[in-house]
């Protein structure tokens, strides 16, 4: 008599220690994050349009969850049922069955399942929306590797750090100066893409005032990893603090004095045709506006923290800290560099 087909490998599996654990982890990826305490992503939701996007993401999962176990259950119960049986007997009615079972189980259940998801990842995401209306309109410009921020009402440009009232809907318009960008702060809304020639909308909204860090996440060119942006949720009176300072131009420096050196030195090279001081005749806009570049945390979107090493080093080579970035290396002597240092430190 032919011997029945033994499934020894699995039988035969042995687990050392706790490593039970370990297998039930890897069969799900979102508790092993958990254990890292990952904070700031997308299950640690700020804003109403993330707390959307979190229930989503967990409604996914639970269904994926439930579909695991079934057919888990499923296969087990089929592995155990064929060992009982010495022989399988095939007939029409089985046959018709076990079709029925694959239509049902591998078409039809899948297929509701997924057009459901699709219907709520659709509202969730409101594709087809209207564009809607916000307390304060910010237009963020897509450039390789920053983000040019503009506050249009008020005539405030600056760079990677937005600053928005905490509790308050902010509509945000993007679009972008070269290629395809996407703004993704995951703390507070899903992904939208800044496409060139194309304005898109949404309404940004922080609960608590706070900083949440957002980055580029469309593959934009070498420097796409160090495309960083803050959103600032301030107090309503610190944002009014904030923008007020940030209408006025820039400060003129003491006549004879260092910073004044340094003035004259900014103003004399090549950073006027790609930066901008309101106040002053450098008026470029082919990078950040330098208006304010002192009251902002980091410098080269997020690369480094605003400090005097940090800009010294960035000045004279930031391509050793962006490489392919867009502002080339600067010859300067040390007085000039040390003078301009100096002159950016005035700009709150
Ligand atoms: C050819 C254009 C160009 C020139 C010339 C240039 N820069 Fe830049 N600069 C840029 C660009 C582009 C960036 C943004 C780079 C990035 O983050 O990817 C930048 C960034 C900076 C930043 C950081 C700003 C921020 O908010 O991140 C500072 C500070 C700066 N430049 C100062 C200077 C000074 C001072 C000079 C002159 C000595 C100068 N730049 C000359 C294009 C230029
Ligand atoms: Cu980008």
């Amino acid at each position: 008599m032919k011997k029945a087909f033994q499934p020894c490998t699995v039988r035969k599996l042995t687990l050392p220690g706790h490593s039970g654990i370990y297998l039930l982890l890897l069969l799900f990826p979102p508790l092993l994050s958990a254990c890292a305490s990952v904070s700031g992503g997308v299950l640690d939701p700020q804003g109403p349009e993330a707390q959307r996007v979190a229930y989503l993401s967990w409604l996914m999962f639970g269904v994926a969850a439930v579909v695991f176990t079934v057919v888990t259950v499923l296969l087990l119960l089929t592995a155990v049922r064929t060992r009982r049986q010495r022989s399988v007997e095939y007939s029409p009615e089985s046959d018709h069955r076990a079709l029925n079972g694959v239509i049902v189980g591998g078409v039809v259940i899948p297929a509701v399942v997924l057009l459901i998801i699709m219907g709520l990842s659709i509202a969730v995401q409101q594709i087809s929306a209207a564009p809607a209306s916000g307390d304060l309109t910010v237009e963020i410009v897509g450039h390789q590797w920053w983000w040019e921020v503009n506050y249009p009402d008020y005539g405030v440009t600056t760079a990677n750090e937005i600053h928005i009232p905490a509790g308050r809907p902010v509509l945000i318009k993007l679009t972008s100066a070269d290629v395809i960008h996407s703004f993704w702060a995951p703390q507070l809304h899903s992904k939208l893409d800044l496409i060139p020639g194309q304005t898109n909308s949404f309404v940004l909204q922080a609960d608590n005032a706070g900083v949440y860090r957002g980055q580029c996440a469309e593959f934009c060119g070498l420097q796409h990893a160090h495309m960083v942006f803050l959103v600032v949720a301030d107090k309503t009176d610190d944002f009014n603090t904030w923008l007020e300072q940030q209408r006025q131009s820039a400060p003129e420096p003491d006549e004879g004095s260092f910073e004044q050196e340094g003035q004259q030195a900014f103003l004399g090279s090549a950073c006027v045709y790609c930066h901008t001081i309101k106040g002053t005749n450098a008026s470029g806009t082919l990078g950040p506006d330098l208006t304010h570049v002192a009251s902002r945390q980091t410098i080269g979107a997020g690369i480094l923290p605003n400090g005097h090493g940090y800009l010294a080093g960035w000045i004279m080579n930031s391509q050793t800290v962006k490489p392919g970035n867009e502002m080339p290396p600067m010859d300067l002597d040390a007085e000039q560099l040390q003078a301009i240092l100096a002159y950016l430190d005035t700009l709150k």
